[in-house]
C-alpha cells in the first residue's frame, strides 16, 4: 500500500515532507487537507491525526504526526534515501536532532507568531494580533542571528557545516519561506542582516530543485493575492484621503 501524506501546501512543515519525499523518489499519495476550509477538523481527518494538524502520514496501519518525526521515519523506512539526509552516524544524527528541537522552540515559534498574527490569520477566519506579531518578530530575528552565527558554521554550505543537506535544512528553510507572504519591504528588512542565511536558503533550494519550486507554487499564489489586496487597500486610502 502506498504511503499517504496528508498536507496543505500553505503549511510549511507539510511542504518539507512533500519536498523530501519527491527529492528521494518516494512513491506516495498526497491528500490535501484544506486548512482554510477547516478540513483538519473533519471526523475523517481526526482519525488520522487526533491533534487536527497537518502534516500527518499513514503507512499501512501505521499513523504518524509531527513533521520532524515524519521526516525521520521516512528517511529510515524507505530504502534509497541517501545517508546525508539523516546520517546513520550517531554523532551526526544527534546534532541534527539538536537543530530540529531548537527549531520548534525558537525559529518556528518566532516565524509563526510573526507571519500568522501579522498576515495570514484572516485566511482561516482569525483576527490579526499586531502585538503577538511584534513579539514573534523579535524571536524570529534572534533565531536568524543564531542560525547565522552558530548553526551555519564555516565548513560546508548547509547546517552544522555539512557539505550536503539534511532533513533539518529542508525543515528550517521551508519555515523561513513562509516569510514570502508578508509585505516585501518587511521581509527584506528582516532578512537583510543575515547574508549567510540568505545564501543557505538559496543553496537548499538549488539542492532540492525542481521540487522545491513546484511545492512552493501554492505559497507564491497566495503571496500574489495578498500583494494585490495590499495595493488595493493603499490605493483606497490615498483616494479617500484626497477627497477630504
Ligand atoms: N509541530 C507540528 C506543527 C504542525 C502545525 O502547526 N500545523 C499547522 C499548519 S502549519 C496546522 O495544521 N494548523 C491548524 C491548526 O492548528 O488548527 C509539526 O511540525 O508537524
Amino acid at each position: 500500500m502506498k504511503l499517504k501524506v496528508y498536507v496543505d501546501r500553505m503549511s510549511q512543515p507539510s511542504r518539507a515532507i512533500l519536498i523530501f519525499c519527491k527529492v528521494n523518489g518516494i512513491d506516495f499519495e498526497e491528500i490535501n487537507i484544506d486548512l482554510t476550509k477547516l478540513q483538519h477538523h473533519s471526523l475523517e481527518f481526526k482519525n488520522v491525526n487526533p491533534m487536527k494538524q497537518v502534516p500527518a502520514i499513514v503507512d499501512g496501519r501505521f499513523k504518524l504526526f509531527e513533521s520532524h518525526a515524519i521526516l525521520k521515519y521516512i528517511a529510515c523506512a524507505f530504502p534509497g534515501v541517501a545517508d546525508h539526509w539523516y546520517p546513520s552516524d550517531l554523532f551526526k544524527r544527534a546534532k541534527i536532532e539538536s537543530v530540529l528541537d531548537w527549531h520548534h522552540t525558537n525559529l518556528r515559534r518566532g516565524a509563526v507568531g510573526y507571519v500568522f498574527n501579522g498576515t495570514l490569520a484572516p485566511l482561516v477566519g482569525r483576527k490579526l494580533i499586531p502585538k503577538v506579531a511584534a513579539e514573534g518578530e523579535i524571536l524570529l530575528s534572534a533565531s536568524l542571528e543564531t542560525i547565522e552565527s552558530f548553526w551555519l558554521t564555516d565548513g560546508g554550505r548547509f547546517l552544522l557545516g555539512s557539505t550536503q543537506p539534511s532533513i533539518a535544512d529542508i525543515s528550517l528553510v521551508c519555515e523561513l519561506m513562509q516569510l514570502e507572504v508578508v509585505d516585501d519591504e518587511d521581509r527584506i528588512r528582516i532578512l537583510k542582516p543575515f547574508t549567510k542565511v540568505k545564501k543557505w536558503m538559496e543553496d537548499t533550494k538549488i539542492a532540492t530543485r525542481p521540487h522545491f519550486d513546484e511545492i512552493h507554487e501554492a505559497l507564491f499564489k497566495v503571496k500574489g493575492i495578498l500583494q494585490k489586496r495590499r495595493i488595493s487597500a493603499a490605493t483606497l486610502k490615498i483616494n479617500s484621503g484626497s477627497k477630504l
